[in-house]
């Protein structure tokens, strides 16, 4: 680090084991998990923005990227009992639902000439919907609109419609992407501690399993995302140890495209009583994850779950992605209580939240490739 910052820092009393880290940050050289906590700790917000501030501009051109997307939630029946889950219903309970493939079709189709470039498909884990449901689901969306890219299914997802069905999960993703699937979103990940993991998503798919999923996405070149459910049981370390399993799959098969944060949000679930992060800790959170995670080259800041507000400070902490337009589609977060109860977004108020943020908006498709700058 040059003298002239290194003083800068000394005066503004930065203590020596953060400067540490900051001589790896400034050139170049992977943090250790330590360093991770020692960032997570002691690191003030000033300190953790300018971190994140310098490892974003080394990655990108100053770029802040958006897409024009729609979700589709086919049901949210589930099998999984998932604790800080408020969306869940159980079959014949009141306010579940499931669509079947021609209510789907209708919702693509209206979305045909809407100039959006993904659907974004994520549901419960529906205890008689398998793989061969799922490819008929697909192909029909495909057959409807085939130049909307599909980005659908978590892990858990796939686990389920595999073994479902009766058939490994490397012939089954295979399939769906004979089918015309494009991506995979990042949910289910959760926090990867076992222990964690026991307590808050008894029943889901293991950490083992998920990073499995994804490798082998990653072998078929299916690219996906991953992401973080924060704010829940966890401490920083168990944070440190999901980026770290994270970082060591994507060193191994670079499959993964973006991470995503994940609040935790409490309305009515089993987990209300847990209060929730402030927003200094959702932008510390940020921050560390953009200096931590040197090889997944985006991080987004999903507004549904975290506020329109809230992901354009964000911009600050190494975010680098808005995620999209929605068009009030989705359903997780309003049913936990996010403040986006009916989340929609026009390309021009995203567009003039990363300018407002002083960055240059740049509109992508579902793999980052730009498609117009603004
Ligand atoms: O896995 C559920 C989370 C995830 C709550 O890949 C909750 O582009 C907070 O993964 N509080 C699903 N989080 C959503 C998801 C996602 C969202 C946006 C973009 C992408 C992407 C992926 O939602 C679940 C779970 O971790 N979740 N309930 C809750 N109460
Ligand atoms: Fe089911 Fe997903 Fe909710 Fe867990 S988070 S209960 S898997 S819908």
């Amino acid at each position: 680090m040059s003298g002239s910052v290194l003083s800068l820092l000394q005066s503004a009393k930065i203590a020596p084991r953060l400067l540490q880290v900051a001589e790896k940050v400034v050139s170049n050289e992977r943090i250790s998990a330590s360093d991770g906590n020692a960032l997570y700790t002691e690191g003030s917000l000033p300190f953790l923005a300018m971190l994140a501030e310098t490892v974003s501009r080394r990655a990108g051109n100053n770029h802040v990227f958006f897409n024009r997307n729609f979700h589709i939630e086919p049901t949210n029946i589930c099998v999984n009992h998932c604790a800080f889950c408020s969306y869940r219903r159980r079959k014949g309970e009141e306010g579940c639902w499931e669509f079947s493939i021609e209510d789907i079709l209708a919702k693509v189709k209206s979305y045909k000439d809407s100039g959006a470039t993904e659907v974004h498909i994520v549901g419960g884990v529906h205890p008689d919907r398998d793989l061969y449901y799922y490819i008929e689901l697909i192909k029909a969306v495909k057959a409807a609109t085939p130049a909307i890219h599909i980005k659908a299914f978590t892990a858990v997802e796939i686990d389920s419609m595999c073994s479902q069905a009766g058939i490994n999960i490397e012939n089954g993703l295979q399939l769906l992407k004979e089918a015309g699937l494009g991506s995979m979103p990042g949910g289910g990940a959760e926090i990867f501690d076992e222990q964690i993991r026991k307590k808050i998503c008894p029943d889901k798919t293991g950490s083992a399993e998920w990073l499995r999923i994804h490798r082998i996405a990653h072998e078929l070149s299916i690219p996906t995302n991953a992401t973080m459910l924060y704010g829940l049981l966890e401490n920083f370390g168990h944070r440190i140890d999901h980026l770290e399993r994270l970082r060591n799959l994507q060193d191994e098969t670079n499959g993964f495209n973006a991470f995503i944060p994940l609040k935790f949000r409490h309305y009515n679930n089993s987990f209300s009583y847990i209060k929730e992060t402030t927003t200094i800790e959702d932008l510390r959170n940020y921050a560390v994850s953009r200096i931590f995670l040197d090889n997944i080259p985006h991080l987004k800041a999903y507004w549904p779950m975290i506020g329109k507000q809230v992901a354009q400070l964000s911009i600050a902490f190494g975010v680098d992605d808005l995620d999209g337009t929605i068009d009030d589609s989705t359903k997780i977060y309003s049913m936990a209580g996010s403040a986006e109860q009916n989340p929609s977004a026009s390309t021009d108020e995203l567009i003039e939240m990363i300018k407002g943020a002083g960055k240059i908006p740049a509109e992508r498709d579902t793999i980052y490739n730009i498609i117009k700058i603004y």
